[in-house]
């Protein structure tokens, strides 16, 4: 393979990688499986790219180690393999950890690094890829063989997971594991950053539902804590997923009774910890408010005096802690800040 076709292909193929890794972080729907599909291609098209990458450079590595821009090449390699390896033995089933990071979170880690290095070196070494270098039967059938494989690795993948019988094959279509589904608090209790709250005072608690609203409410946790019943998947993005019925107020019912504005589109759910998230109207109205997690009052971990359960979301959109629901004409462009920032000044923290 022409070397600039090597080097282009890698590109474009940790590119791709990186760009559907994060577009899998946001889907959370069966729907939405073919995102994983493309992710895992994109992955295999970078892997088989560094066979011909790696027998290309393999003499000059003892002599790389001597010089800067080299190591930039040796550690874009290193990291590529790492990131490759990760990714499969994640979705294989194994259950590696290090430094209190499982192998997806080191996954993720890794492949933003990869992108990282990747630009910086192609901004430093790339040349352009001219029609030339793609002419030519040679070419256009190794360019050929190695899209080929990229898609036919993720099914085969699949096919050998299942074949042998791996712990890989139980695991959701977003890659995660079940955890302590139907168990009430039992299921572990995580933070998107570095949101940990000091337990809230549930008498003195009060959910305003304010904004675009015909009778803003400011509803007690014994008001809240109502009948109504939800069965959701709760998915994070750190590897897990946890199913259980879910109790309290339905969001519809609650925008039904403050009376939502003609222009009210979006809904945003705020934490005490100013962590945030808006989402569609009718979205919203398939939400649930929860103060109970199966037969148990939720804990203060998983959220409590409520937590948003939003079904077909991933787990980062469940805003917990809340105490106010807001009726907006427009989402919020801050919240992506918010959700990273929040906790991060330590005010309210234990
Ligand atoms: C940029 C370089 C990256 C490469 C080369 C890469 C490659 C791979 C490969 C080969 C797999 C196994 C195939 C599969 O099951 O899909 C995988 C799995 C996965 N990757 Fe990546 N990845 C990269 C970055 C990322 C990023 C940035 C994210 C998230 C932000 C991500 C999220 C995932 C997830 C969730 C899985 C598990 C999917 C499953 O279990 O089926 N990856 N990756
Ligand atoms: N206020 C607030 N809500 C939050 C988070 C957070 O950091 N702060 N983390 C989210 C993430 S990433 C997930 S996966 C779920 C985890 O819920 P659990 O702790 O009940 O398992 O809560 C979400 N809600
Ligand atoms: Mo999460």
């Amino acid at each position: 393979m022409h070397p600039r076709v090597t080097d282009w292909g890698l590109a474009a193929g940790v590119a791709a990688a990186g760009a559907t890794g994060l577009w899998t972080l946001a889907t959370g729907r069966e729907a939405g499986w073919w995102v994983f599909v493309l992710h895992g291609a994109a992955g295999y098209l970078t892997a088989l790219l560094l066979v011909p990458k790696l027998a290309r450079v393999a003499r000059r590595m003892p002599t790389a180690v001597h010089e800067p821009r080299g190591w930039a090449g040796l550690a874009a390699t290193a990291l590529a393999l790492a990131v490759v390896a990760s990714g499969v033995a994640w979705a294989a089933g194994a259950r590696l950890a290090a430094l209190g990071y499982n192998l997806l979170n080191w996954h993720i880690l890794l492949g933003f690094a990869l992108v990282a290095v990747v630009s910086a070196h192609m901004l430093a070494r790339a040349r352009p890829l001219l029609a030339r270098h793609l002419r030519g039967r040679r070419q256009a059938l190794q360019s050929g063989g190695a899209l080929l494989g990229a898609v036919l690795a993720w099914p085969l993948q699949e096919a050998l997971i299942r074949g042998l019988g791996l712990p890989g094959a139980a695991r959701r279509f977003t890659g995660s594991r079940e955890l302590a589904s139907f168990s009430g608090n039992a299921f572990p209790t995580v933070s998107w950053m570095a949101d940990r709250p000091a337990p809230l005072d549930q008498a003195g608690w009060r959910l305003a539902v304010r904004g675009m609203v015909a009778r803003p409410l400011a509803l007690s946790l014994d008001e809240l804590d109502g009948a109504a019943e939800l069965p959701a998947i709760l998915d994070c993005t750190g590897g897990f997923y946890t199913e259980q019925i879910w109790r309290g107020t339905s969001v519809a019912d609650l925008l039904d009774r403050a009376g939502a504005d003609k222009g009210a589109r979006w809904v945003r759910f705020v934490s005490v910890t100013g962590y945030r998230w808006s989402l569609p109207l009718e979205a919203a109205r398939g939400a649930l408010l929860a103060t109970r997690v199966g037969d148990e009052r939720l804990s203060h971990g998983h959220g409590a005096p409520a937590r948003l359960v939003a079904p077909g979301e991933r787990g980062f959109i469940w805003v917990k802690w809340l105490v106010a629901v807001e009726l907006r004409a427009d989402p919020d462009p801050g919240q992506l800040l918010a959700i990273n920032l929040s906790g991060l000044d330590g005010a309210d923290a234990v």
